[in-house]
């Protein structure tokens, strides 16, 4: 006998860090998901990764990649949950056997921002006096501040947002440097000093947008992550990665970039620069957005011949060795 009363869609399972951040992100997709699909139901499963657990060692040390994402592809690998929400700058360029890239979300503001102490509420970046001590542990804002500023003192700094504000309000740091898009994203873009300008800091490849991850045979969960994608903006994250792929590939290097499109032109800045901030490799290629793919490797190609592989080897051997 055969049922005639077809069976209700299956649950989508959403895998999601603890973070408050990462929360945040994750409920917002699964809200957009049950607006356009609202016979279905979505739960969200959260995980910790290695990531969240290891706090007292800065993150270019650990320098293993998808720190941030490894637990969640187990999940997904294991049929325990479906689909996960990363940030894209968080996702590694080459993803495990039978996942993919299923979607990328509408970007957020990509640069960085500079948050101070209440005591310099009348500076900038380019007024801090000498010594000011500025927190962060990306070793791509340290290099290219450190290219512009060379009279400022850079301390690293772990911990989610409200802790590292913390401490800046402590007066542990002068100054710290954090995504824009995560500060707006919890609410907080009032402590947004100064939006750092891409002549000064070129963001981290992905900032500021959402990169779904699902395994690649689940043509129902690509179906559906299809209504979450906003192609101009995987367009300008699909030349950035294959930028950073071509020259490196994990995500704790000083490579940063900047993308825009223009009418049908994609234009991608890409720079490498040196930990002391004594050598900055900086260089832009142009082409139609659908050939975001090339214009990567084409630009990471470029400042190889420039010198940006030698700075990179020095880094990963100056890593190694601390
Ligand atoms: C990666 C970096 C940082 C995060 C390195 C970089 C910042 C680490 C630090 C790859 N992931 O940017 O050069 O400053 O100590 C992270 C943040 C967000 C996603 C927080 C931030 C929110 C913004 C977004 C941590 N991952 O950058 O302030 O979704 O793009």
């Amino acid at each position: 006998m055969t049922s005639t009363v077809s069976s209700p869609p299956r649950t989508v399972r959403i895998g999601s860090r603890k973070s408050q951040l990462a929360l945040v992100q994750t409920h917002w997709v699964q809200e957009q998901l049950q607006k356009h699909f609202p016979d279905r139901r979505f739960e969200v499963h959260t995980m910790s990764t290695q990531g969240d657990k290891i706090l007292d060692v800065a993150l270019a040390k650990i320098g293993d990649k998808g720190l941030f994402t490894k637990e969640l592809e187990v999940g997904m690998l294991q049929h325990e949950t479906d689909l996960a929400v990363h940030s894209l700058k968080d996702l590694p360029t080459n993803l495990p056997e039978g996942l993919m890239l299923g979607c990328v979300t509408e970007r957020e503001n990509p640069a960085d921002a500079l948050v101070v102490h209440e005591k310099h509420k009348d500076k900038q970046l380019e007024t801090l006096s000498p010594g000011s001590v500025v927190g962060t542990s990306s070793l791509r804002r340290l290099a290219q501040l450190r290219y512009h500023f060379p009279h400022l003192e850079f301390k690293d700094i772990r911990g989610n947002l409200n802790t590292r504000l913390a401490k800046l309000d402590e007066g542990q740091y002068d100054a710290i440097v954090l995504a824009v898009a995560g500060l707006t994203r919890l609410g907080m873009s009032d402590r947004i000093h100064q939006v750092i300008p891409p002549e000064i800091s070129l963001h981290a490849v992905g900032q500021g947008a959402l990169g779904i991850e699902c395994r690649t045979d689940d043509a129902e969960i690509l179906d559906l992550l299809k209504a979450l994608e906003h192609r101009e903006t995987a367009q300008r994250c699909y030349a950035e990665r294959a930028f950073l792929n071509t020259l490196e590939g994990g995500c704790q290097v000083p490579i940063g970039v900047n993308t825009k499109i223009e009418g049908d032109r994609l234009t991608l800045t890409g720079m490498v620069a040196s930990l002391d901030g004594k050598r900055l490799i900086k260089d832009a290629i142009s082409g139609t957005p659908d050939q975001a793919q090339h214009l990567g490797i084409q630009l990471a190609e470029k400042l190889r011949e420039m010198g940006a592989q030698e700075i990179l080897d020095e880094i990963f051997e100056q890593i190694q060795r601390s």
